[in-house]
């Protein structure tokens, strides 16, 4: 009888032991396939994100150096949805720009960043009556 019993009971156990192990693999099987429909969601997330970088959306660091009296650029070209980062640098006299359509006002040594969601030609000058050339002083952004 105890044999009997002993047997029982480890056939039992066996018996739990493979649903146990058949549950987890049901398991991880759930998990998988859980997986696997995150990763697509993820997946076209990111090509959301790639897609608004087709539409714009790159940051451009521009420095323009200003001396009297130039700028050392004077054509700026962008797409729409692009952020600019602007530097005014003064190797040579004191120069500001100001992009008055874009609300951009800065001096020599400062950054401005700011985004451009409209296509047009944005005019920039100089802000600083900085001397005799200071009328010539200016330049544009070209947005397309
Ligand atoms: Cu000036």
């Amino acid at each position: 009888m105890k044999v009997k019993m002993k047997w029982t009971v480890i056939a039992a156990l066996m018996i739990v032991a493979v649903m146990a192990l058949s549950a987890c693999g049901n398991n991880n099987k759930d998990n998988n396939s859980t997986t696997n429909t995150n990763t697509p969601s993820n997946n076209s997330a990111s090509s959301n994100d790639s897609s608004t970088n087709a539409a714009g959306g790159e940051t451009k660091e521009i420095t323009i150096d200003a001396s009297n009296w130039k700028f050392d650029q004077t054509e700026i070209k962008a797409n729409k949805g692009d952020t600019i980062k602007l530097t005014l640098k003064n190797s040579q006299g004191v120069h500001g720009i100001s992009i008055e359509d874009l609300g951009v006002d800065i001096k020599g040594g400062e950054t401005k960043e700011f985004t451009v969601n409209d296509a047009g030609t944005f005019e920039f000058h100089c802000s600083v009556q900085c001397g005799q050339g200071h009328n010539d002083m200016s330049g544009k952004i070209i947005v397309e």
